[in-house]
C-alpha cells in the first residue's frame, strides 16, 4: 500500500495511506538506505510504500523516489535536513514586527528554493501592526525580482482569499522565523487544521525534550495542502559551488559574466567587477548584495573547514560569519 508522510519523528511517520486512514508507522529495519547522511529519514510530503498492520498503525517498507527536497543544512546534526518533499512551491512568511521584518532570511529561503527547483512566493503578515516604507521598499524588490508578494493580516482576516487563490492545486511549504504567523495563517487557509499558535521559537525550546515537525495538511476538499515547518531560526545554505552562488541570484544573473576576469570573478573585491559596478549603481539593491557576500562566506567557511577535517592543509576563511538572526 501506498502513502504520504504527514510528518516523521524519532522513527514515526504519522502516514496518510490510499485507502484514506492514517496510520502512526514505523521504518522496517529502523532505516531507509538511501537516507543515509540526511539528517531525518523522511520528512512530510515524502511518498513511501508500506504494510498496513491495522487500521491504525503500518511499517514502512521502502521511499519512492522523490521529486524534489526542500531543506537546509543542520548545523547541529552537521547534516542536511529535509524539511518537506515533493512541493510545487515555498511560502515564506515574514511579519512587519514582532519578529522584525527580516529581508536576509527571505534572501536565503530563495536561494533554497531555487536549490529545491521550486518558485518562491513571499508573504509579509501582521499588516495590522503596520507597514514601514522601509518594508514596503523591500517587498518591492522582491516584486521587481519576480516574486509574487501578499501583504495579509489574520486578525483583521486581510489579504488571506488573495493568498488562498495563490495556493490552489499546489502542494506548499510555509517557512518563516519564528511568531511570523505561518500557523495562525494556515489555521485561517484551513479551518479545523488546529496547528499550535503563539509557539516559543527554537532558540528558546532547545531545552526541551519535544521534537517540533513539520506538518504536513489538507483543506476539507482537498484543494490546498500545505506543509507546515518549526519556526527556523537558522538557514544554512550547502551543496552550492562557489562559483555558482550568483546564478542564485536572479539580480546578478544579468552582469555574471560580464566581470574583468569572467568566470573566476568571485564578485566580492575584484576591480572591474560587473557586480560590483551594478550594487554601485543601484541595479541591484546593497542589501540582496550583502545576503549574497553573507552565504558566499558561508560556503567558503564549510568548504575550509571540511578540507580541515579532511586532514588536508586549509587557509583561513577570509570572512568571519557572526553568528546572526537571520
Ligand atoms: N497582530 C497580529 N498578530 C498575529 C497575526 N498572525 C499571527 N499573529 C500572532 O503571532 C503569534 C505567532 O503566530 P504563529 O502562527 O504561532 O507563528 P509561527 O511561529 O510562524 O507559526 C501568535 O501570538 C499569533 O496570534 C497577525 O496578522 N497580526
Ligand atoms: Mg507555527
Ligand atoms: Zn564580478
Amino acid at each position: 500500500m501506498r502513502g504520504i508522510v504527514l510528518s516523521f519523528s524519532n522513527q514515526h511517520a504519522k502516514v496518510k495511506c490510499e485507502d484514506g486512514l492514517t496510520r502512526l508507522c514505523t521504518i522496517k529495519g529502523k532505516r531507509i538506505r538511501t537516507l543515509d547522511g540526511w539528517y531525518n529519514a523522511l520528512a512530510a510530503g515524502d511518498q513511501v510504500s508500506l504494510q498496513p498492520i491495522s487500521d491504525t498503525e503500518g511499517v514502512i517498507e521502502s521511499l519512492l523516489p522523490r521529486k524534489n527536497v526542500f531543506g537546509r543544512y543542520n548545523e547541529k546534526g552537521s547534516a542536511d535536513q529535509a524539511l518537506a518533499a515533493n512541493i510545487d512551491m515555498v511560502v515564506c512568511v515574514t511579519s512587519t514586527g514582532t519578529p522584525p521584518f527580516r529581508p536576509r532570511f527571505i534572501d536565503r529561503v530563495s536561494v533554497l528554493a531555487e536549490q529545491c527547483g521550486v518558485p518562491l512566493i513571499i508573504v509579509c503578515n501582521k499588516i495590522d501592526l503596520g507597514l514601514s516604507d522601509l518594508v514596503e521598499e523591500r517587498l518591492s524588490v522582491f516584486e521587481r525580482l519576480g516574486f509574487r508578494t501578499f501583504k495579509t493580516s489574520v486578525t483583521l482576516r486581510q489579504g488571506i482569499d488573495v493568498l488562498r487563490e495563490a495556493l490552489v492545486g499546489k502542494t506548499s511549504v510555509f517557512v518563516g522565523q519564528s511568531g511570523a504567523g505561518k500557523s495562525s495563517l494556515i489555521n485561517c487557509l484551513i479551518p479545523g487544521a488546529a496547528q499550535r499558535t503563539g509557539e516559543v521559537s527554537e532558540k528558546y525550546d532547545r531545552g526541551r525534550h519535544t521534537t517540533t515537525l513539520s506538518t504536513m495538511l489538507f483543506s476539507e476538499f482537498g484543494d490546498l495542502c500545505i506543509i507546515d515547518t518549526p519556526g527556523l531560526r537558522r538557514l544554512a545554505v550547502r551543496n552550492i559551488g562557489l562559483n555558482d552562488l550568483g546564478a542564485y541570484f536572479p539580480d546578478m544573473v544579468p552582469f555574471l559574466g560580464r566581470c574583468e576576469f569572467g568566470a573566476s570573478c568571485t564578485h566580492t573585491h575584484e576591480s572591474g567587477c560587473a557586480v560590483r559596478q551594478a550594487v554601485h549603481e543601484g541595479q541591484i539593491w546593497h542589501d540582496r548584495y550583502e545576503s549574497y557576500l553573507r552565504i558566499r562566506a558561508e560556503l567558503e567557511e564549510a568548504k575550509h573547514r571540511k578540507r580541515a577535517e579532511g586532514g588536508k592543509p586549509h587557509k583561513e576563511a577570509r570572512y568571519h560569519i557572526e553568528d546572526e538572526e537571520w
